[in-house]
């Protein structure tokens, strides 16, 4: 039986133009700057974003934790949702390797306001940490792939600004958020500090991340990646998918989100329980109470469909390039048996 496997966009696969794209690239020694690709490729991105400099990283994780080591010391405060990525699933590097103590705030469906900020914030008191960073995830894996407006990240990092904090963006899905919402990369990153962005999740790329910023920011950054043994020689094999994908992915991504709400509606009918306030991207949250997660996926799986426990009762569903609308059709017909 033929796999859909809906586990993940990190699950994607280069397409047949990145592979040539790969094959061809032009390469240097990236840790001595030489690597013409990699260079063209951080250009790229902070154009896009309108900032004066990118970083090529080699994940996600290290994107976030090359830019937290860089906004923080050793023993710095760091404010995030409560069901951040950074908090949640980066195997505590924030604590591990950056020193830096989190400070949660429970948004709604992933977004926090000005006010929820402003009630969290300590100050600065001699009992208190060095309150230094505010993170918003946009999109919101957690929360099913929620996407924060411009105004919500303006309103916020105004707030952080005003009490001296700086503002990052863990945005490995942004360009699903611009996509769903028709705004520009560019209308988020001139509120904030620094983004991240994923190639290797709905963009298709085997790996990847990009981070935008300042150029000062972006030149501590490096030596940041160094430490964390993110330094990559002839990386314009990473960078030259990254270009195809900034050039040609993005557009697509509107497939993925009309194929999620497809699969959304498909699911609800079924009796999964999904709030589809949240189902504005390529994610899928939904509750299979009274039936565990591990029940319902490893049902699932023998029906030849891959989804990922999001919790003791949830389910994840994402939907991908290599997913079409066809394959949403017989995911629902096999769920549904
Ligand atoms: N998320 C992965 C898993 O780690 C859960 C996924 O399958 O969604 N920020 C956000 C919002 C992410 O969703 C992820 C990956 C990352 C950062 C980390 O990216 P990688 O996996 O490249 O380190």
């Amino acid at each position: 039986m033929r796999k859909i496997d809906l586990r993940s966009d990190t699950f994607t696969l280069p397409t047949p133009e990145m592979m040539e794209a790969i094959a061809s690239a032009e390469l240097g020694d990236d840790v001595a700057r030489e690597d013409p690709t990699v260079i063209r490729l951080e250009e790229m991105a902070a154009r896009r974003f309108g900032r004066e400099a990118g970083l090529l990283v080699p994940s996600g994780t290290a994107g976030n934790l090359v830019s937290v080591m860089t906004h923080c010391r050793h023993g710095d405060e760091l404010y995030c949702e409560a069901e951040a990525h950074v908090y949640f699933y980066e195997v505590g590097g924030l604590s591990a390797v950056a020193g830096v103590l989190p400070r949660l705030i429970k948004g709604t469906r992933g977004v926090y306001s000005a006010e929820q900020l402003e009630s969290t914030y300590r100050g600065r008191e001699l009992h208190f940490p060095n309150p230094s960073l505010v993170c918003i995830e946009n999109t919101h894996n957690r929360a099913g792939g929620t996407c924060w407006t411009p105004r919500q990240v303006e309103e916020v990092a105004a707030s952080a600004h005003d009490r001296g904090m700086r503002v990052h963006i863990d945005g490995a899905r942004i360009f699903n958020a611009c996509v769903a919402l028709d705004v520009e990369p560019r209308d988020y990153a001139r509120h904030v500090d620094s983004i991240t962005f994923c190639l290797s999740k709905g963009l298709s790329c085997p790996v990847g991340s990009v981070i935008v910023g300042d150029r000062e920011f972006i030149e501590r950054a490096r030596k940041n990646r160094k430490i964390i043994g993110g330094g990559m020689r002839q990386a314009g094999i990473i960078a030259a998918p990254g270009i195809v994908a900034l050039e040609r992915m993005v557009g697509r991504l509107k497939d993925d989100h009309d194929n999620a709400r497809l699969l959304a509606k498909g699911l609800a009918a079924q009796g999964l329980s999904i709030d589809m306030a949240t189902v504005q991207t390529n994610i899928v949250v939904a509750d299979t109470s009274p039936a565990k997660a591990a029940d319902y996926i490893a049902r699932a799986k023998r029906n030849g469909i891959l989804c990922s426990s999001f919790g003791r009762n949830l389910v994840r569903f994402v939907t991908h390039h290599g997913i079409t609308e066809a394959d949403i059709r017989e995911a629902l017909d096999r769920l549904g048996t």
